[in-house]
């Protein structure tokens, strides 16, 4: 039987703001059925975004949803879940909202470990206003504001995500739409902060200025560049260069034997607010 994406869905605010053929719905609908694998009520859903194409995204979902400021979604999410642990929280961010504004804001909520599962689209441009490059542009692509291409090397999300703490990590294409739910369904399990990457088509800002304005020749070109995490550790950085690593770079499994995880949080972010609250509330009873 066909997935029932309308249950999930404010179906009065469809159609959808998106541009035909953006990668952005895939994403979405990886999302809709990972939480509906997770069998969660949709009034403990809360989903939180900023601004940009790809944080348009809560005003098409049923669940409590936020739609904040540019870079900042994280911090609101923060503060929903300081306030109703219970809740499930879910963030949308593009590529500029998660890693150049907001990027100091995602790298201590990494450090945190806070139970939230943050999911990047990162279409390597700023999309919703006018293609100005972004942290994840790739060197010598062209953007409205790299009209000779691009000089500044870009983050690798995964790898700036593992660094500063985040608990599950990984990073698949919108072409793998079930790797992509799989990867949701890990992130929701996870006890503390998980970041999924989903690399993703901007045709009309990205495409349109390299020769991709097509979204299944942009799709191609991230497809083809694709090299899974297990053979990128045989490869030297040269033979990476501009590729698409994907795969799960932190599980909670691994984070109990590789020595790189030594400084990680033993425990999630609000339980340890807990245990600092009933300290305090024991000392004032003294
Ligand atoms: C404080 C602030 N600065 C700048 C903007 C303008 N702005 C809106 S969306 C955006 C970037 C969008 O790019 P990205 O986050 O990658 O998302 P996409 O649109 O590609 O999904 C910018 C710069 C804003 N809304 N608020
Ligand atoms: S401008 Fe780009 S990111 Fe925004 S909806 Fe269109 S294709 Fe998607």
């Amino acid at each position: 039987m066909a997935f029932e994406y309308e249950k999930y869905l404010r179906m009065d605010k469809i159609p959808h703001l998106w541009c035909p053929g953006c990668g952005i719905g895939i994403v979405l609908k990886a999302m809709i059925r990972a939480v509906d694998r997770m069998g969660w009520n949709k009034d403990d859903v809360a989903f939180v975004s900023g601004i940009g194409c790809t944080s348009r995204s809560p005003g098409y979902i049923d669940v409590n949803t936020l739609h904040t400021t540019h870079g900042r979604a994280l911090t609101f999410a923060t503060g929903i879940k300081m306030a109703q642990p219970t809740k499930h929280l879910i963030i949308f961010s593009g590529d500029g909202d998660a890693t150049a504004i907001g990027g100091n804001h995602f790298i201590h909520a990494c450090r945190r470990n806070i139970d939230m599962t943050y999911v990047i689209v990162n279409n390597n441009i700023y999309g919703m206003t006018g293609g100005q490059h972004s942290p994840t542009t790739p060197v010598g692509a062209f953007a409205s504001t790299t009209a000779y291409g691009n000089i500044d090397p870009s983050f690798d999300i995964c790898n700036l995500a593992e660094a500063a703490g985040a608990t599950y990590v990984a990073r698949t294409t919108v072409k793998k739409g079930k790797i992509l739910e799989n990867y949701i369904y890990n992130g929701f399990k996870n006890k503390g902060f998980s970041v999924i990457e989903a690399v993703s088509n901007c045709h009309t800002q990205f495409g349109s200025k390299n020769k991709m304005a097509d979204p299944v020749k942009l799709i191609n070109w991230i497809n083809e560049r694709e090299v899974p995490l297990a053979k990128a550790k045989l490869m030297t950085a040269d033979e990476l260069r501009n590729k698409v690593i994907t795969g799960e770079y932190v599980t909670p499994e691994m984070e109990m034997t590789e020595w790189k995880y030594y400084n990680r949080s033993k425990s999630e972010y609000c339980e340890s607010y807990d245990k600092i609250k009933e300290t305090a509330q024991n000392m004032v009873k003294k």
